[in-house]
């Protein structure tokens, strides 16, 4: 047996906190069950404890996963949209113990929020976030965002896309990153592995999955993705050729981890009034009682 699947049989119970068993309306086909189903698995085999886990999600077809995954037996929190990055951040600046991961959607990330992922990958903050690029706004039923292919009609845009859709990872590769990864939601296997390494990343990895969206992006469905994808065999060792590693949205789409430095301090280990303490801010402040001045706001 798959050494994988052994782990994951061996720590059954932990995968079904994670698994949860609430209903799931995410439409038939949708590329978010192969997502979700990767990262519980890369939890559990990366030996993360439920407890231990803070799951931050924006709004979004995407988000609706902060109520399917983990049964109430994990943290998660369901931000406003465009803003889960900033966050996610707070909470992982907060507790640098807990494992932080922030999911967006394209819309919110690449347009709403794409300031806040500027920042959020300049500060590398130590934190995972998934991008679930299925080119549209989901949710909202399929209007374009800053990735729908040009000319593609859709609704409020109905004679098509005018400017050419943004390329993420080259988008991120401009900001000095330190983690950036592509997968595919119809590869679990995939998805698992490149999770997996941005779990165990010091500082902010950023993962996009190309996600199929059966309902609102027909253009584009599993087969096509199927025809294009390339797994990268190695890592590029700098960020030019990993900018063009990443290039091609069209013909043959690259899907690995396109750039990592592991040797880069996260935010935390870079700040000055930090170095040497061991305690995490949100166990600090229970050194003080603040009652009596939350009293006067009553
Ligand atoms: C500031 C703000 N703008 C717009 C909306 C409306 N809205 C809610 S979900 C959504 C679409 C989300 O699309 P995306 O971020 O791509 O995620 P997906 O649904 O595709 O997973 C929009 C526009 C909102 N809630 N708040």
């Amino acid at each position: 047996m798959n050494q994988d699947y052994k782990k994951l049989a061996d720590h059954k119970q932990e995968y079904l906190a994670y698994e949860g068993n609430e209903v799931i309306t995410w439409c038939a086909g949708c590329g978010n069950y192969g997502i979700q189903k990767a990262l519980e698995r890369a939890m559990v085999l990366e030996g993360i404890k439920p407890k231990d886990a803070l799951f931050c999600y924006d709004i979004g077809c995407h988000g609706n996963g902060s109520d399917k995954i983990g049964n109430k037996v994990v943290y998660t929190l369901h931000g406003l949209h465009g803003r889960v990055i900033p966050v996610a951040a707070g909470a992982c600046v907060a507790n640098p113990k807990m494992k932080v991961i922030a999911e967006g959607g394209d819309g919110g990330t690449m347009s709403e929020g794409v300031n806040h992922l500027v920042h959020a990958v300049r500060s590398d903050y130590p934190m995972v976030f998934i991008l679930h690029n299925n080119e549209n706004y989901g949710l909202t039923t399929g209007q374009a965002s800053a990735c729908t292919r040009q000319g593609r009609p859709m609704n409020g845009s109905p004679d098509g896309v005018i400017s050419p859709p943004m390329n993420c990872c080259d988008f991120v590769m401009g900001l000095n990153p330190t983690f950036v990864a592509r997968s595919f939601s119809g590869d679990v296997k995939h998805m698992t592995d490149i999770l997996r390494a941005a779990l165990r990343h010091n500082g902010f990895a950023f993962v996009e999955i190309m996600q199929v969206c059966p309902t609102y992006n027909r253009a584009t469905p599993q087969e096509w993705y199927l025809e294009r994808i390339n797994y990268l065999k190695t890592t590029p060792k700098t960020i030019e050729s990993a900018r063009k590693a990443c290039a091609d949205l069209n013909d043959k789409i690259n899907l690995g981890i396109f750039y990592q430095n592991k040797k880069a301090p996260n935010y935390m280990e870079m700040l000055e009034n930090r170095k040497g303490v061991k305690t995490a801010p949100v166990e600090e402040v229970k050194r003080f009682d603040i009652k009596s001045l939350l009293k006067q706001f009553e």
